[in-house]
């Protein structure tokens, strides 16, 4: 697993500099969820790539930026999912992006993820990871190399409020939630980058980020494998929780398909309990 961590900080690098010297237009191509492709996706795609096929305990990876599996080693014992360049399309108005990793062990679905770790690349580039020990440990690039800052923890409740999605289409129910939330004194931290909204709110200790299921996008937008079950971990790990529209936790999910999206919530304890009551779940 080690291997896997330290590969991920070369890869947070090389990405980081093509991000910096690279080309972001556009390509004339659609990724595996018919989203329009940078030439930095798919750079950032095969940097990963090259990356892990030397790595021995890597088994497979599943990129969200294309189809299928690709089967690096027979003996290899884990399979990494990951989003290679998460909200890419935030580049070309200078606003941090990330990647996001799942490292699953046997049948690719929640119960299986035994680690997730994200890069942000912003005015610094930083990492976090998480395994089912322990809290997130965060770390900060300086130097060429990641230096460990510290664990990262949740607080029971905050007043950050991370609320994705098109609102014209939210259902009523969550409507109303977003907005007693905003009402009772929460702020607004949304920049439409899944990484850093969430690694802000991770390293504020605490509030709640939603990208619930909409009347364009009943099954939400996130995706299970590469985004929402990693992040899962992380907030778990951290003391939150985070679950799907049905109160169900997110690292219980089975996706049916590797490239399948979940409503998601992820948050400090009390937010969840009030989505919950939102959502008459509780
Ligand atoms: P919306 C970026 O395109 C992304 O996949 C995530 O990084 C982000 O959380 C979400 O979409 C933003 O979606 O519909 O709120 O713009």
């Amino acid at each position: 697993m080690q291997s896997i961590f330290e590969t991920i900080k070369t890869i947070a690098f090389k990405i980081d500099n093509a991000i910096k010297t690279e080309d972001s237009g556009y390509l004339d191509t659609e990724n595996s969820s018919g989203e329009d492709q940078l030439k930095l996706d798919v750079q950032s795609d095969l940097i990963i790539e090259k990356a892990f096929a030397d790595v021995a305990s890597v088994k497979a990876l599943v990129s969200e930026e294309k189809e299928g599996v690709l089967h690096i080693s027979e003996t290899g014992k884990y399979t990494v999912c990951y989003d290679p360049l998460d909200g890419s399309s935030l580049i070309d108005v200078n606003l941090s992006v990330g990647s996001i990793f799942g490292i699953y062990e046997g049948e690719l679905k929640g119960e299986n993820l035994v680690a997730s770790a994200y890069v942000v690349y912003g005015p610094r580039v930083e990492l976090m990871i998480a395994t089912r020990e322990g809290k997130p440990r965060f770390y900060r690039a300086t130097g060429g190399i990641f230096k460990e800052i510290r664990e990262v923890a949740l607080n029971q409740k905050s007043k950050l409020n991370a609320s994705g999605g098109t609102q014209k289409e939210w259902q009523p129910q969550h409507k109303a939630f977003i907005s007693s939330l905003f009402a009772s004194g929460y702020q607004l931290r949304y920049s439409g980058g899944m990484v850093p909204d969430l690694h802000q709110i991770l390293l504020k200790g605490g509030g709640l980020f939603s990208y619930p299921g909409t009347a364009d996008k009943p099954k939400g937008k996130l995706r299970q494998l590469f985004e929402v079950i990693p992040f899962a971990l992380m907030y778990e790990q951290a003391g939150g929780e985070a679950v799907n529209d049905k109160g169900q936790r997110l690292l219980e999910l089975v996706p049916g398909h590797p490239h399948d999206t979940s409503p998601c919530f992820f948050g400090s304890k009390t937010e969840i309990s009030a989505l919950r009551e939102a959502y008459g779940l509780s």
